[in-house]
C-alpha cells in the first residue's frame, strides 16, 4: 500500500466518522458540502491529479472516484436513517403514528333507483317533459275516483290498497297514476311530464313483487294524440333506457284510465328459457300504457273533444334489476349495505 492509499483511507475513514455521526439534516449536509461539494475534499483529490506524474494519474483518479462513491453512499443511508428517526420521533411527541395510511373515509353513494331515476328525468327533460311529483299519502279521488275507478270498482282489487285511518278517505297511493290529474289542474295542455317515486301495495311479496316499489308516470296531453304517437314514444324511451335496442311486445292491457291500454314487455335478460325474474316467462312486464280516458281529461278538467293524450307507468323498480342484473327486486329497499356498496 501505498503513502498515497494511506492518505487516501485516512481520508474516507474520516469523512465515514463524519458522515456517522451526523445527528440532523444539516449537520449531513455541512459533512457533504465539506467532502464532496464543489470545492471539497475529493473535488481537490481530483484538480491534483493533472499535476501527478503521468503514470499515477489513472491509479489516483480510480481511487478519488472510490471514495467519492464510498461516501455517496454513506450520506445517502445516513439521510434515509435521519429521516426514520425524525418519523419516529415525531410519532412518539404526536402520539400517532403518520405513516400509518388514514383509516378509510366510506363516501355515501347514490341508491341504484336514483342513479336510474336521475338519468331518466334528464332524459325525459330533454324532450321537453315536466318532471312532477306528487304525494305519497294520497286522497281515495286522485288514486282511484279521478282515474275512472270508483268505490265498487273491481280494478281496486287488483292494487291491494293500504288504507289510513282517520275521517278522509286516504290511501298509500298504488301506483305514480294520481299524478296525471294532478298534473292536468297544474298544467295547460299542450304539456309532458313525468312523476317518479315510491308506490305501496299489500300483496305477498317474491323476486319481481315488493310491498314497496318505484314507478314513473309520464303523461303527454296535446291534439289529436294517436296510438302511432304512443308506440314512437315508447320505443324512444326503451332505447334511451337501454342504450340499444331491446326486444319488446305489446301486449292489449286493460286499465280504466286509459283506452285503448296496452301492456308492454321487455325480453328477460337473465334468462333463455325461463327463471323466477320473468315467472318462467322470458318476458318481464315492464310498461303499461295507453291512450288517457276521455274521463280522466275531464276529471282533470281538459275537454276531451279538443285535447287527448297517452300515458305510461313504468316499472322503475324492474327497470332498475334490468339495467343493473339484480335477480330480486327484494334487494332494492333491504337497506343492506352489502348489496348497496355494489353500486
Ligand atoms: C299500474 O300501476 C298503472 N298505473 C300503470 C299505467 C299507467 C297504465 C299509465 C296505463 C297508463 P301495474 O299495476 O301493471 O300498472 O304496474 C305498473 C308496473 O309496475 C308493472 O309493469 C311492473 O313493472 C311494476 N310493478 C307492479 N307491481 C310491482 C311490485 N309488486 N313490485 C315491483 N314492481 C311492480
Amino acid at each position: 500500500m501505498s503513502t498515497h492509499d494511506l492518505n487516501h483511507e485516512a481520508l474516507a475513514a474520516e469523512a465515514l466518522a463524519r458522515i456517522g455521526a451526523a445527528n440532523n439534516a444539516e449537520a449531513l449536509h455541512a459533512a457533504e458540502r465539506e467532502f464532496l461539494g464543489k470545492s471539497g475534499v475529493v473535488a481537490s483529490l481530483l484538480a491534483q491529479i493533472p499535476s501527478l506524474p503521468p503514470a499515477d494519474r489513472g491509479a489516483a483518479g480510480k481511487a478519488a472516484n472510490q471514495i467519492k462513491g464510498r461516501l455517496q453512499a454513506a450520506i445517502d443511508e445516513r439521510a434515509a436513517w435521519l429521516e426514520t428517526q425524525a418519523i419516529e420521533s415525531d410519532r412518539q411527541g404526536l402520539g400517532f403514528d403518520p405513516t400509518l395510511p388514514p383509516p378509510r373515509i366510506d363516501m355515501g353513494g347514490l341508491h341504484p333507483i336514483t342513479q336510474v331515476t336521475r338519468e331518466l328525468e334528464d332524459l325525459f327533460a330533454s324532450m321537453g317533459y315536466h318532471i312532477l311529483d306528487g304525494p305519497e299519502v294520497e286522497r281515495d279521488y286522485y288514486n282511484f275516483e279521478a282515474l275512472n275507478i270508483p268505490a265498487d270498482h273491481p280494478a281496486r282489487d287488483s292494487q291491494d290498497t293500504f288504507y289510513c285511518k282517520g275521517d278522509h278517505p286516504l290511501v298509500l297511493r298504488t301506483h305514480t297514476s294520481p299524478v296525471q290529474v294532478r298534473a292536468m289542474e297544474r298544467l295547460k295542455p299542450p304539456f309532458r311530464a313525468v312523476a317518479p317515486g315510491k308506490v305501496f301495495r299489500q300483496e305477498s311479496t317474491d323476486a319481481s313483487h315488493e310491498h314497496t316499489f318505484h314507478q314513473m308516470e309520464g303523461l303527454v296531453v296535446a291534439k289529436d294524440v294517436s296510438v302511432g304517437h304512443l308506440i314512437g314514444a315508447m320505443k324512444t324511451l326503451l332505447a334511451g333506457i337501454f342504450g340499444k335496442q331491446v326486444e319488446v311486445r305489446l301486449r292489449p292491457g286493460y286499465f280504466p284510465f286509459v283506452e285503448p291500454g296496452f301492456e308492454l314487455d321487455a325480453r328477460c335478460p337473465f334468462c333463455q328459457t325461463g327463471c323466477s325474474v320473468c315467472k318462467r316467462s322470458t318476458w318481464i312486464e315492464l310498461l303499461p300504457c295507453g291512450l288517457v280516458h276521455p274521463a280522466v281529461l275531464r276529471a282533470g278538467g281538459i275537454d276531451p273533444e279538443e285535447w287527448s293524450g297517452f300515458a305510461f307507468g313504468l316499472g322503475l323498480s324492474r327497470l332498475v334489476m334490468l339495467r343493473y342484473g339484480i335477480d330480486d327486486v327484494r334487494h332494492l329497499l333491504s337497506g343492506d349495505l352489502r348489496f348497496l356498496e355494489q353500486f
